[in-house]
Order: structure tokens, then C-alpha cells, then sequence
């Protein structure tokens, strides 16, 4: 396995990197995104390399067959966590697609989400996975690949209906999230693009209507290319709003290409090889806010509200979740090669920017990180919500504990998530409880965006296997090993994923959507016969109908665990809104608080365990 080697403390990396640290000092977003392919090609370039990667070369790991750890590293026995079942599914019979596999502009390499959801209201979750796109289907000279829905035939098996259902998209797809903006009690999608996006209205009749230009929330530029999407109610009126974030402001007339002599070289290598330009030399696209009007409209808030990203920092990562329980949704942007936001929401419908002060917007050592997913959950329940952030190969992953009143500190290297991620390049990521165990365990999606990894010996691979880490009584996160055949050796290039229980028997599932290939549906088939209990909120008046923004504390054997329904988050991506918890050896529950957006509290008592109920506002104590 792997030698853990102690972290070193911040002044040594200091001392080791200063043209980074002196690059950051300057920091690239602090310009006007149009001084700011200047100022990075003079400051940001290291010797090493440049591009996305923040981190530096690090001794490459190999297992005992000489593969690089990221695309081996497996064991021939032990407990298996996850079957790929995706072809039983009949997933494989679609294909994700994202420009061409030479991979030579950043547009093609960043993949597209997932999102959980049961579109038709029968009980059983359906998958809908974002497609790409090519330049030759942009040009009209190829069908345009389409996004799938996947509808859950409850036997194990999937049909794709989106032709049906009207959510093929067709455009260069990137994001995903799902929420009832509009309080009819059917899910509806918002997918971000490059170029204009989409919101598709639930018409409960299976259809889908895109609502997007009437609704007055399409970004339509064909160079805004949008990312992460989240969904919550930050003005506490019982309608959700719509957070988007903006990745680049990428004009296909002028996309820089390595070599060429308008391109800045140093962004355009990776280790000294020629490698996708950016997105560090490349102008950033703003973030937008806004709010549900009530009435199928929206109004875009973000310079009032104060979350409009002026700097133009490379946001992929978004969620609103309540860092500092005081009831109100805050909200965290995961910024590529820039400093990350974490916005506290003041409750008169603005934030307060506390990315510095909080200690979310760098990593311990103090450099910004090439972030990707925002995982949230409350691994060691105590209540307050941890932030888990994948990064770039070369890096670390960070995990952010919660201290309280906004206070995060990055304690990776102490609860054994530091060393061990570094030659992973990771995206999308959750916390979940995959063994019932009533501690939520932690997994993520990996993958390179270069494809020259695979021709040098850079200790990192194109495709790469997921991973799981294992929570040890919220003191530790254990690796779970990969065993051979089992969904985690699945060698893929993954990007967006989102979990959720898809065969309703109380264990979270996986599926990650891979570049260039299939999805990978891999079903949770964890041999503990632990309890567990999952719990599906219908808001009431002044809440969200989904109750998205809503808490759960829950209390069995003594023990409170915390869940939250969330919609985004992860890698552009969104999961099952039904909060899951598992109760170990408990076969009952000894209460449940249920915290609604509206800011009624009501205690709920439950008939069992191993089922999952609904809890409606306003049916409690
Ligand atoms: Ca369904
Ligand atoms: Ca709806
Ligand atoms: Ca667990």
C-alpha cells in the first residue's frame, strides 16, 4: 500500500515555491478579467509546469505490476462495495461525447454532470446524465450527441426517454441540477452549457418544456460557458433561486491552442509537454444569482446580492447549504486555480464575502486549488456541515472542518485524505453512509483531463479509478481498497457523479458519467445488514415544495446525525434530495427534528426502520 508521509508544515512549501506563492500573492482573479492573461503570463508560470495544476511534480507511485497507483493499486480479495452494473442496467447502450480525443482545448476535457431524480413521481429514482458536444455538430456537420434520461424500470433496468421527455439538450452540456422551482410538486432540471442554457419545466405528463428565455435564466452568449448549478432559498420566501456559476468566457474565433504563437505558452504546458491551454491566461466568466420571481420568472440579483464572481475566477463547484446554522442558506463556489468563495448569506437578501476569513478560499498551505466538486456533510456529526473539495493531480484533496461560526480549517493530511489523493486528479464527490453505519463516509470521481498522461511517466493516468474512503468513528477516512472485478477497479475518466438509493433498499448508490464513454452505474452491494432509514420532505407553504435548504437531525442509539437536502453540489452535478441515514445496530429511531426552510421546527415519530418515509410540514409536533 502506500507510505504516508507527514505533511510539511506551510513555511516549508513556502520556501519551496515561491514563484507560486508570489504568483498567488499577486493573484490572478484580484485583475480585471481583461489584464489578466497578461498579468498571469508574467507572474503564475512555474518552471514545473502551469495549466490547471496548482501542485508540484510528486515521486510517482506504482503498484506491484508497475501501473501507476491511479489506474491500479487493486487487491484480489476482500469486501466488495460496488458492482458496475451499468451494462445489467443497460446504461452502456449511450455514449458521452466531448470534442475529440486529442483533447487539444480545455472546452473538451472538463466532462458533464449527473443528476438523480424521479421525474415521473413513481417512487424510483432516474438518472440524467449531461452530454458534450463537437465542434463538427456546432458547425451542423454531425448529429449533436444528446443527454440521456435515464427512467428506472424498477427491475434493475433503465430506458432512456429524453427524446420522449424533451431534455436531449443538444448543446455542449456541462451542469445539472435538479429542484421544484415552481412548487407543483414535480422535479425540474436547470442545465448550464457553453453557451445558452436551459431550464426544463416539469410537465408531469413525462414532457419536459424548456423555460429558459421566458424565465429570463438562458445566459445566452455563445462564449458564456457555465458550470456549476445549485438551487436554494436564499430570501426565505419559499420559492427556490438559482445560482450558476461561470467557468470561461471562451470564444470559439479565438481559442488559444499550444504552440500557436497567440497563445500564453506557460499556460499551455503541463510537466513541458503541449498540453490544452488554461484555463490559468484565459478570461474568466462572472457567476449569476436569481431569484424566483413566483410568477415563471426570475430576476438576475448577483452585483445586489454581492456573489457576481466581478473578479472572474474559474467557478466549476457550487452548492447552497447552511455553513453557520443560523438558518439561511450560504453558499460555496469551488474556483479552479483561484481562490474559492464562501458566501455567508446576511438574511436582507446579500451576502458577506468571507472566503479569506472563513478559510475556504486556499488550502492550508495557502494556495489557491484547482477546485472542482464541493462535497458537504456532517462526517463527524456534530452537527455542522464539513466542505470536501477536489483538486487537481498533484494535489492534495482538502477536508475542511467545520469550527464553527464560519470557521473552516483544512485538516486533509490529519484524518488520512492527504498523501493518498495526490496522484488523483478527482471531480465529482460525496459524503454518504455507503455501510449503514451511521458515519458518513466519503467517495470520489477521478480522471485526467490531459490525455498525454498516458505517454509519460507522470505517476497519473487519463483513465483512473474512483475512491472510497471509509469513516472510522469521525476521527479517521480509511481507503477502501479496490478489489479486482469490483466497481471501484473500474479504470474509467470520470467526471460528474451524483449518489442516491436507485434501488430503494436503503444503500446509496454511485453513477459517474466518464468522458468520452458510458456512464458507470455502480450499485452499493456492501454486505452489512445494518439498519437505516431514508426520509423524502414535502415542504409546506412557506418552504419549497421539494424542501430543498431543509435539515434533519436525527437521533438513534444515542447517537444525532445530521442530513441535509441539498440540490447540487459535487462535480456539476446533483443527487437524490431524500436524506439517508444509517442506523447501525438501531432498530429504531428515538426521534427526528425536522428544520424546514420556512423556520418551523417539528419533531416526527416514525412506525419503523429499513424504509423510507415521508415527512410532510405541518404533520409533525
Ligand atoms: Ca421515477
Ligand atoms: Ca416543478
Ligand atoms: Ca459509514
Amino acid at each position: 500500500m502506500f507510505t504516508v508521509t507527514r505533511r510539511a508544515p506551510a513555511w516549508a512549501l513556502i520556501a519551496l515555491f515561491p514563484p507560486l506563492i508570489s504568483a498567488q500573492a499577486a493573484g490572478p482573479g484580484t485583475l480585471p478579467p481583461e489584464e489578466q492573461s497578461i498579468k498571469n503570463a508574467e507572474g503564475a508560470q512555474s518552471a514545473a509546469h502551469s495549466g490547471q495544476a496548482v501542485g508540484s511534480p510528486h515521486p510517482v507511485q506504482l503498484d506491484a505490476q508497475h501501473r501507476p497507483i491511479t489506474a491500479g493499486g487493486f487487491v484480489q480479495t476482500g469486501p466488495v462495495v460496488f458492482e458496475d452494473v451499468s451494462e445489467k442496467a443497460g446504461l452502456t447502450r449511450w455514449t458521452h461525447k466531448m470534442g475529440t480525443a486529442a483533447k487539444d482545448y480545455i472546452v473538451e476535457t472538463k466532462g458533464s454532470g449527473v443528476a438523480l431524480l424521479d421525474y415521473d413521481n413513481d417512487g424510483w429514482m432516474d438518472i440524467y446524465v449531461v452530454n458534450g458536444s463537437t465542434f463538427k455538430a456546432l458547425d451542423g456537420k454531425e448529429t449533436p450527441p444528446h443527454a440521456a434520461l435515464f427512467h428506472n424500470n424498477h427491475d434493475g433496468t433503465f430506458t432512456d426517454v429524453a427524446a420522449k421527455a424533451g431534455v436531449t439538450n443538444e448543446r455542449w452540456g456541462f451542469g445539472v441540477a435538479v429542484a421544484d422551482y415552481d412548487n407543483d410538486g414535480w422535479p425540474d432540471l436547470y442545465v448550464s452549457n457553453w453557451g445558452k442554457n436551459r431550464l426544463y419545466h416539469n410537465n408531469h405528463d413525462g414532457t419536459f418544456t424548456d423555460m429558459a428565455d421566458k424565465a429570463r435564466v438562458a445566459l445566452d452568449d455563445p462564449a458564456g460557458w457555465h458550470s456549476g448549478v445549485t438551487w436554494g432559498d436564499y430570501d426565505g420566501d419559499g420559492r427556490l433561486d438559482l445560482f450558476v456559476a461561470g467557468y470561461l468566457h471562451y470564444d470559439r474565433n479565438h481559442m488559444p491552442t499550444a504552440g500557436a504563437a497567440d497563445a500564453p505558452n506557460a499556460f499551455c504546458t503541463f510537466r513541458g509537454e503541449k498540453v490544452s491551454c488554461g484555463p490559468r491566461g484565459l478570461k474568466g466568466e462572472g457567476d449569476h444569482l436569481f431569484h424566483n420571481n413566483g410568477d415563471g420568472t426570475f430576476t438576475d440579483v448577483s452585483e445586489k446580492a454581492g456573489v457576481a464572481d466581478k473578479p472572474g475566477y474559474y467557478g466549476l463547484g457550487a452548492v447552497f447549504v447552511d455553513i453557520n446554522n443560523d438558518g439561511k442558506p450560504d453558499l460555496l463556489v469551488g474556483n479552479d486555480s483561484t481562490p474559492n468563495y464562501l458566501y455567508l448569506n446576511k438574511g436582507d437578501g446579500t451576502f458577506e464575502d468571507v472566503s479569506y476569513a472563513s478559510g475556504f478560499a486556499l488550502n492550508e498551505a495557502g494556495r489557491e486549488t484547482a477546485s472542482m466538486g464541493i462535497a458537504v456533510g456532517d462526517y463527524q456529526n456534530t452537527g455542522m456541515l464539513d466542505v470536501f473539495d477536489t483538486t487537481f493531480s498533484d494535489d492534495y484533496k482538502p477536508l475542511y472542518h467545520n469550527e464553527g461560526d464560519a470557521n473552516l480549517t483544512d485538516i486533509s493530511y490529519h484524518v488520512g485524505l492527504g498523501e493518498i489523493t495526490v496522484p488523483f486528479l478527482s471531480w465529482g464527490d460525496a459524503f454518504f453512509d455507503y455501510d449503514n453505519d451511521g458515519w458518513k463516509d466519503l467517495m470520489m470521481s477521478d480522471g485526467h483531463v490531459y490525455p498525454q498522461a498516458d505517454k509519460y511517466a507522470w505517476g497519473t493516468t487519463w483513465a483512473q479509478r474512483p475512491m472510497l474512503f471509509h469513516n472510522i468513528d469521525g476521527k479517521k477516512f480509511e481507503n477502501v481498497p479496490a478489489v479486482a472485478g469490483s466497481g471501484l477497479a473500474d479504470v474509467i475518466a470520470g467526471r460528474g457523479m451524483a449518489v442516491g438509493d436507485l434501488f430503494n433498499d436503503g444503500k446509496i448508490d454511485a453513477v459517474i458519467n466518464v468522458i468520452d464513454a458510458h456512464p458507470v452505474l455502480l450499485r452499493n452491494v456492501n454486505s452489512d445488514k445494518s439498519h437505516w432509514i431514508e426520509l423524502k420532505l414535502v415542504g409546506g407553504d412557506k418552504s419549497s415544495h421539494d424542501a430543498v435548504g431543509a435539515t434533519v437531525v436525527l437521533t438513534a442509539s444515542g447517537i444525532k446525525q445530521r442530513g441535509d437536502v441539498i440540490s447540487g453540489g459535487s462535480y456539476l452535478s446533483s443527487n437524490d434530495l431524500r436524506v439517508h441515514f444509517g442506523l447501525g445496530n438501531a432498530a429504531a429511531v428515538e426521534s427526528i427534528e425536522v428544520h424546514w426552510p420556512s423556520g418551523k421546527v417539528e419533531h416526527f415519530t416514525v412506525p419503523g426502520v429499513d424504509r423510507i418515509i415521508t415527512l410532510t410540514e405541518g404533520s409533525g409536533k
